[in-house]
């Protein structure tokens, strides 16, 4: 089964890629405009809705496309769904002026799925873990300042810790079984 994947982010596909192993996941790299809705949920539903309709993908092939956020308790959950323009505009690491070093976040993914001729499905994941100065190179965006609960080193410090328990392979999994 052929699975787009809607998004600039290549980080993301590589971890679609690992855990949709029986599927071919390609990447679809068409702009999307973000929402400024206060749910990762609404703006995956609606970047994959942007995605069907700017790309000249086949008619029966499934597409799905991802929002994610990293929600501080401290700070009501912000970034979260401004976590993209926060980075952009501000840069990640100024986070860090908004709060102590070891404050409690949460990182969640919402993955929207496009059916052909079927009702769009949204799966969820999350993980805990807390927010440190950055610390390693792997992987990508907020990687290095986010420090899982189960681990001692950050997610760049340790990328293949991130295989195995992150928020993205929850919700992956979740589509996974629906498929
Ligand atoms: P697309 O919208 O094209 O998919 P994006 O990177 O802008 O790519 P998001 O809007 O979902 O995706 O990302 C919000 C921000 O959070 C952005 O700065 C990402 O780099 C970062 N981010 C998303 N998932 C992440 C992860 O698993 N680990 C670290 N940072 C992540």
């Amino acid at each position: 089964m052929k699975i787009y994947f809607a998004t600039g982010n290549s980080g993301k596909v590589e971890n679609g890629r690992n855990i949709l192993s029986d599927c071919s996941v390609e990447q679809l790299d068409v702009e999307m405009f973000e929402s400024q809705s206060g749910s990762i949920q609404e703006i995956a539903l609606s970047k994959v809705g942007q995605a069907v309709e700017k790309s000249d993908v086949e008619d029966d092939v499934f597409v799905i496309a991802d929002d994610s956020g990293l929600f501080v308790d401290n700070l009501n959950g912000f970034p979260g769904p401004l976590s993209s323009p926060f980075d952009s505009m501000v840069g990640k690491e100024r986070l860090l002026d908004l709060l102590d070093a070891g404050a409690d976040a949460e990182f969640r993914a919402a993955i929207a799925l496009h059916i052909p001729d079927g009702e769009d499905q949204v799966f969820t994941g999350n993980v805990e873990g807390e927010i440190v100065r950055p610390r390693g190179d792997g992987g990508f965006g907020y990687d290095p300042l986010f420090l899982p609960k189960e681990n001692d080193e950050t997610w760049g410090q340790d990328p293949e810790f991130k295989e195995k328990i992150s928020h993205r392979k929850e919700a992956l999994i979740k589509l996974k079984q629906f498929l």
